[in-house]
């Protein structure tokens, strides 16, 4: 086995992060990192780094996709090659759970009608039976991975029940009753928000249409963090618009950006954010220090953290 001699960081990071300030934070490696192009070649001294899959890649030691989700990566060109590909799972448990329960926050408490209102300078009063506090209302976890936990602990911080889906059945804190992905329609079906943190696979391609869009409650929401194609967006819209459900947090899309003629623009009770469940100012550093263990794990031969192939 060789040893690693480079860093490639693929160009296409800067899809996500800025990519100067990722080559800092690599300061500390003793081999060189490198910004490199879609014209690159690759050995077996190589590791590579990227946001967007690359045939060349094959040619590596070892491949990293900076994001946790790996579906547009062909895990089986991977194994069939013998390169291993690893992710950046392990790192969005804040940051994602945050930003789940902002989104439960504002839409339980109107703060997206207020922003709305306060462009035209509109002291809007909603309806009295409008606002509700989170406290003491039901929320499914789709998926009780990094994301899935960190929304379920700071859901339950807040006062919320939180109940949760998984294959296995392996109890998670903060979460009261853990249901497997057959019986989706028991776990849903009282919730007041859904959160989808499950990866994008065959299994879970539309996992939410319109049979579990009508079985939701009339005054849920749906909050998608993980992956667009997991939520059949033309039920979403027909449900959305029909009050077959109350409305919807989407961070997530089946085409990003979301395409100018989507009717998810335009419906008061639903928040778009354009991908950046994950953003903050650090996050090349929590990327970084993934891949920096595992440089240091390759070099000296033990098992690559968060390998996926
Ligand atoms: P993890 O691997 O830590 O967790 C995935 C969870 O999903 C596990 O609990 C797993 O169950 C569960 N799961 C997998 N398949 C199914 C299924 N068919 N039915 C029910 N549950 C299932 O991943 P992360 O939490 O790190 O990330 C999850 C996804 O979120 C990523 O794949 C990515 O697509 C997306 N993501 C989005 C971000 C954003 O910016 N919006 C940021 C980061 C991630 P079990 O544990 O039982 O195997
Ligand atoms: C930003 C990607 C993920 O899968 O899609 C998210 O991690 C965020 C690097």
């Amino acid at each position: 086995m060789h040893g690693l001699e480079r860093l490639c960081i693929h160009n296409s990071v800067d899809e996500k992060i800025p990519v100067e300030a990722f080559i800092e934070a690599f300061d500390d490696l003793d081999i060189p990192t490198e910004l490199v192009g879609d014209d690159e070649t690759y050995d077996e001294t190589d590791a590579v780094a990227s946001f967007t899959p690359r045939s060349e890649f094959l040619d590596a030691a070892w491949v990293h996709v900076i994001r946790a989700g790996y579906d547009e990566f062909d895990t089986d060109a991977y194994e069939a090659a013998d390169v291993p590909l690893t992710n950046s799972t392990g790192i969005h448990g804040a940051t994602v759970g945050e930003i789940s329960v902002g989104y439960m926050l504002s839409l339980s408490r109107l703060l997206h009608l207020y922003r709305d209102y306060q462009n035209t300078h509109d002291w809007y009063t909603p309806t009295y039976d409008r606002p509700f506090t989170i406290a003491g209302e039901r929320l499914c976890v789709v998926g009780l991975g990094t994301l899935g936990e960190g929304i379920a602990r700071r859901a339950d911080a807040l006062g919320m029940d939180v109940v949760g889906v998984r294959r296995s059945d392996e109890p998670v804190p903060s979460v009261s009753a853990i249901y497997d992905p057959a019986n989706l329609h028991e776990a849903i079906v009282d919730a007041r928000f859904v959160a989808l943190a499950i990866p994008h696979t065959p299994a879970t391609e539309n996992l939410i249409s319109t049979a579990e869009l009508e079985t939701m409650r009339d005054d849920a929401y749906l909050i998608n963090v993980a992956r667009g194609p997991i939520v059949d967006e033309d039920a979403l819209v027909t449900a959305l618009k029909s009050g077959t459900i109350a409305g919807a947090a989407l961070d997530v899309f089946e085409t990003e950006p979301l395409p100018e003629k989507s009717s998810l623009w335009d419906m008061d009770e639903v928040i778009i954010s354009p991908h950046k469940g994950s953003a903050t100012n650090r996050y090349h550093r929590d990327i970084a220090a993934v891949v920096k263990e595992n440089v240091q794990r390759f070099q000296s031969e033990e098992d690559l953290k968060n390998r996926v192939a």
